[in-house]
C-alpha cells in the first residue's frame, strides 16, 4: 500500500487549490462585466485516507491502478443557480488549454437510484511539482443549489445509516430529490425575472460581501 499518503496527496493538494482559484476566478470575470455567473460557488476536498481504503476495498481496486481507477481523489464541487448554468460551465471547462476532460457523467438526465443529480467531470490536470509535471485526475461535481441541498441532507443520512435506509425514510429522500427537481425546473421558468431583480440588487451596491 501507499507508504507515505503524506507524499501521495501533494499533487492532489496542489491541483485542487489550483483549481478553486481558477473557477473562482471565472465568477469574478463574469460578474465584473456585470453579467450573471454560471457558477455561484466552489468547494473542495481531497478524500481521506479511510475513504480512499474503503473505496478500494468495495470496488476491488489494486494498488498499482490507484491513481487511475479512482478518479475522485481530487474533488472540486461547483454549485450554480441554474440547470442551465450547469451545462454553461461544462463548455467553460471542455474548452479550456490548461486541463483534459477524460470522461463525463450526466446524472442530471441520468438520476441515480437514489434520487441523485449531479454533472460529473473526470479531468486530467497536469500539475507542476519540484520533480517535473505530474497529471492528476480530479473530478468536478456539477450540481444546483438544490441538488447540493438534497446530496448533502442524504450523505450525512447515508453516514448514520450506512446506504440501509428505513423504507420510510427511502420513499421520503425520493420525494424530496424529486421536490428539488421541481424547484429547479420552477426556478428556470422565473430565471429573467429573478436575473433582473439580481441585477437591481448588486447593482446598488448590496450583498458587497459576496466575491
Ligand atoms: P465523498 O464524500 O464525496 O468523497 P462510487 O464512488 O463508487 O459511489 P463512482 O462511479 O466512482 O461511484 O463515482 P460517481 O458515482 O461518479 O461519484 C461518486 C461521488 O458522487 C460520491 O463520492 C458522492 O460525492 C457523489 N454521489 C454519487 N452518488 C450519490 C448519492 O446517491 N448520494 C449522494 N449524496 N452523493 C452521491 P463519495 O466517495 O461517495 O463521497
Amino acid at each position: 500500500m501507499v507508504e507515505d499518503w503524506k507524499y501521495f496527496f501533494r499533487p492532489y493538494e496542489q491541483a485542487v487549490s489550483e483549481m478553486k482559484i481558477k473557477m473562482r476566478g471565472l465568477r469574478k470575470q463574469f460578474t465584473g462585466i456585470g453579467q450573471h455567473s454560471p457558477i455561484e460557488f466552489v468547494t473542495s476536498r481531497v478524500k481521506t485516507v479511510d475513504s480512499i481504503l474503503e473505496k478500494i476495498e468495495r470496488r476491488q481496486i489494486s494498488e498499482e491502478r490507484l491513481e487511475t481507477d479512482m478518479q475522485d481523489i481530487a474533488g472540486i464541487r461547483i454549485m450554480c443557480q441554474f440547470v442551465d448554468d450547469i451545462y454553461q460551465v461544462v463548455d467553460l471547462l471542455r474548452s479550456r488549454n490548461d486541463m483534459t476532460v477524460v470522461e463525463e457523467r450526466d446524472y442530471i438526465t441520468n438520476k441515480k437510484a437514489s434520487g441523485y443529480r449531479s454533472y460529473h467531470i473526470v479531468l486530467k490536470y497536469p500539475v507542476q511539482m519540484i520533480n517535473g509535471e505530474k497529471n492528476v485526475l480530479v473530478e468536478i461535481q456539477i450540481r444546483t443549489l438544490a441538488m447540493n441541498f438534497w446530496a448533502t441532507i442524504e450523505h450525512s443520512l447515508n453516514y448514520k445509516y450506512q446506504g440501509e435506509f428505513p423504507s420510510q425514510l427511502n420513499a421520503r429522500l425520493e420525494r424530496a430529490a424529486e421536490a428539488a427537481f421541481k424547484l429547479d425546473t420552477e426556478m428556470s421558468e422565473i430565471r429573467e425575472e429573478i436575473q433582473e431583480a439580481q441585477h437591481l440588487f448588486y447593482g446598488k451596491g448590496l450583498n458587497k460581501n459576496q466575491s
